[in-house]
């Protein structure tokens, strides 16, 4: 066995939580990520000891553990053959059309399944020897599927916490998977797999009982060696008084008034924020607002859609696929509706600084959100954040994990462009007195479930069960 190193808690992820940036003079400086999960699991590092084990983003990069703003990284070496093989295949070609629905079709390489394989060992060992004795060490998402079991192998002293981000899919769609027998033993490694939904652990323990053949009781699964693993629902959120706290800076609400007035001052502002991915519904919901437009429902001296598509994954060829069918789309849609200075879509295939997604959020009065498939979405939730005066309209899918507690959003099925076409002009219709109605309750919900209370409330799940089977303590609590 390796020997244990010193970090109580472990949080074991794809990537680091950290950017390399380089610097004009053409030295290089690392800065933190801005998403969630980071902010969320910082204060909980920093009060344990903890480590952060990922991939820094970079494919070859050799780099030794570093300690960066008080955080202690330690950095899991990647060859360009893995990016590939592992992380842009098996990750990204297989595991994510196939747990979203298969909105595009998965690709079984059996190339990439063995790659897959070698770098969960990685990280498992590389967890392994960076986790004191008895620590608490938590993994991330589907790219690390079987680093579980690997783990535990290695170190059978660790409390080990498995969490998906994105939807467990139903047993008729994963059982396409050739290797989905090695994936569910290497969850259950786990003393608890964390999902966004009932549903996603409902399909897991369903799976389980009859893939592996355990036993299992409601989120229960009983292991022949006495073990018990239990898989349960713990839906995340984001860092709700962050997000306000910066929707509130008065630098923000100017850049709002800027980003309207540049649009035209339109009485109604539409907005949609996403990676570009085809599970988010761009598309649909373009061709919904067009139409909209066309028929005359909507006027582009009323309305405008701002359309934000983050780049994303730009090797795997569904999405350039997909970048290509957007422009065109947006192309059509804005020569055939638009006015001098008044397109219908204003589109935006760039990243923005975290101000500017608020100044977005804050400038739009309608959010709209129609992922066919999506763990939680995260979008959904900023929005509702920033709007602080429980005003604006969020048009959602039902397919969004978000929907099952953002129940009085305009609630849409994104395949069905009549619906959608209905929502919107629910939406941009609706009396004021309605909107802050919906907005207020979606706002309770956000403010009460934020991410902090999502991390404490499962890493006290984990040391529970500890608690039950060996009597040793959770981590301490953020500080
Ligand atoms: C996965 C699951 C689940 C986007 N563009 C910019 C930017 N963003 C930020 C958003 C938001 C995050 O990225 C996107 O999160 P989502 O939840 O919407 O979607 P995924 O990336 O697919 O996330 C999802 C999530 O994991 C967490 O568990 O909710 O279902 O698919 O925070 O604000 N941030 C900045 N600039 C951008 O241009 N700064």
């Amino acid at each position: 066995m390796t020997t244990p190193g010193r970090a109580d808690l472990v949080i074991v992820a794809n990537r680091l939580p950290v950017d390399r940036v380089t610097n004009p003079d053409g030295t290089n400086d690392w800065r933190r990520s801005p998403g969630g999960l980071v902010s969320a699991l910082e204060p909980v590092m920093r009060a344990n000891d903890g480590a952060w084990i990922g991939w820094p983003g970079a494919p070859d990069d050799d780099l030794e553990p570093f300690v960066e703003d008080g955080l202690q990284l330690v950095p899991v070496h990647l060859s360009a053959q893995e990016v590939e093989e592992f992380y842009e295949g098996f990750s990204n070609g297989t595991l994510w059309p196939l747990y979203h629905d298969v909105v595009a079709k998965p690709e079984f390489h059996r190339e990439w399944w063995d790659s897959y394989v070698t770098v969960n060992r990685r990280f498992a060992e590389k967890s392994a020897e960076v986790a004191a004795e008895g620590a608490t060490v938590w993994v991330q998402d589907y790219q690390l599927q079987l680093v579980p079991q690997m783990l535990r192998d290695l170190r059978p002293d660790l409390r080990i916490g498995f969490y998906l981000h994105i939807p467990f899919p139903p047993a008729e769609l994963f059982s396409q998977l050739p290797w989905r027998r090695q994936i569910l033993e290497g969850l259950l490694g786990a003393d608890l797999i964390g999902f966004q939904l009932a549903g996603g652990a409902g399909n897991f323990v369903r799976l389980v009982r009859h893939r592996v053949g355990h036993k299992t009781h409601r989120d229960l699964v009983y292991l022949p060696d006495g073990r018990t693993v239990k898989a349960a629902a713990f839906p995340i959120s984001i860092d709700t008084a962050g997000f306000e706290e910066l929707a509130r800076s008065e630098a923000v609400q100017e850049r709002a008034d800027e980003i309207r007035e540049a649009l035209g001052s339109p009485r109604k502002v539409f907005l949609g924020i996403d990676r570009l991915d085809y599970t988010k519904g761009i598309v649909a919901r373009l061709r919904a607002f067009g139409e909209l437009i066309a028929e005359g429902e909507l006027d582009v001296e009323d309305a405008v859609f701002v359309q934000v598509a983050t780049p994303s994954r730009e090797r795997v060829e569904q999405y350039r696929i997909l970048r290509d069918d957007i422009d065109r789309l947006v192309g059509r849609l804005n020569g055939d509706l638009g006015q001098i200075g008044k397109p219908a879509i204003s589109y935006l295939h760039s990243s923005y600084p975290r101000e500017e997604m608020a100044a977005l959020y804050r400038a739009a009065d309608i959010m709209v959100v129609t992922p066919f498939r999506d763990g939680m979405n995260l979008v959904a939730k900023e929005y509702v954040a920033c709007r602080y005066e429980s005003d604006g309209a969020l048009v959602l899918s039902e397919f969004a994990g978000a929907a099952d507690e953002l129940r009085q959003a305009y609630l849409v099925n994104p395949y069905d462009i009549n619906g959608i076409k209905q929502a919107l002009l629910d939406a941009f219709h609706a009396e004021p007195k309605e909107t802050t109605r919906r907005m207020r309750a979606m706002r309770k919900t956000v403010v009460e479930h934020d991410v902090a209370a999502w991390a404490d409330k499962f890493l006290d799940e984990l040391a529970t069960g500890r608690h039950e089977h060996d009597k040793s303590v959770r981590p301490a609590r953020r500080s």
